[in-house]
């Protein structure tokens, strides 16, 4: 038996979710209410997603959970090695790491995730967030035209992702890492990402069926 406990819009887990899409392994997703501490507890001792159980045990660090899935799943679905790309990307992004919060953590319990489906949740999720933003989702959403502008000059100076088509359609340890960070972007409506971001979110997405937001960006 695998399941793998998450959040979907969690980036860390979609980390987890691109590898199982794309090494087809089946699993059980269960999507936990974000406000829901006793079964993180109960698994691991910590309020912490993703969490893959597999066989009987359990794991509760993405990237612990990605070499997992990598071995069980299809050994045809080769990953490709990182190559820096991933360092550099995320370099880059964590200058405008701010911005992308304020961008994403007020719209995201607003798009009917599983995850936010009560209004407990949405609360714990918001007074959270509010600590962290050190503003309230209200200023955060008054403030997007600047954030967006920061968010973009930065997505404009990336450099140029490869994509799948290029390689074989394979998936690289680099996606798993620059593709959650930039997933979350795509529920901010009017936000422009450069032509090759959108083909390289679309490809990957395809690649692993992992969704994106653009069809609910608020
Ligand atoms: N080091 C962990 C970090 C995971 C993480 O920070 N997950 C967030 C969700 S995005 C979490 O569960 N935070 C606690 C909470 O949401 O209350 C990993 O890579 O798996």
């Amino acid at each position: 038996m695998t399941r793998i406990y998450l959040y979907d819009h969690c980036p860390f887990c979609v980390r987890a979710s691109l590898v199982a899409g794309y090494k087809h392994v089946a699993f059980e997703r269960v999507v936990l209410l974000n406000d829901d501490e006793k079964t993180c507890f109960d698994l691991i001792g910590a309020k912490m997603v993703p969490i893959l159980e597999h066989d009987g045990a359990l794991i509760g660090e993405s990237l612990d959970i990605c070499k997992r899935l990598d071995e069980i799943g299809d050994e045809k679905q080769i990953i490709l090695p990182a190559s820096g790309l991933d360092q550099q990307v995320a370099d880059q992004l964590s200058q405008v790491g701010h911005a992308q919060w304020a961008l994403s953590f007020p719209r995201v319990i607003r798009i009917g995730l599983p995850e936010f489906a009560t209004e407990g949740a949405q609360a714990y999720f918001r007074s959270k967030k509010e600590k962290m933003l050190e503003m309230s989702f209200d200023d955060a959403l008054a403030n997007t035209g600047a954030h967006k502008n920061a968010v973009e000059q930065v997505l404009a100076d990336l450099p140029k992702l490869p994509l799948p088509s290029e390689r074989e359609n394979r998936l690289s340890w680099d996606d798993v890492i620059i593709f959650p960070r930039l997933r979350g972007l795509t529920l901010v409506k009017g936000l422009e990402f450069p032509e090759s971001i959108q083909t390289y979110l679309k490809e990957i997405s395809s690649l692993t069926g992992v969704d994106l937001y653009f069809d609910r960006a608020i």
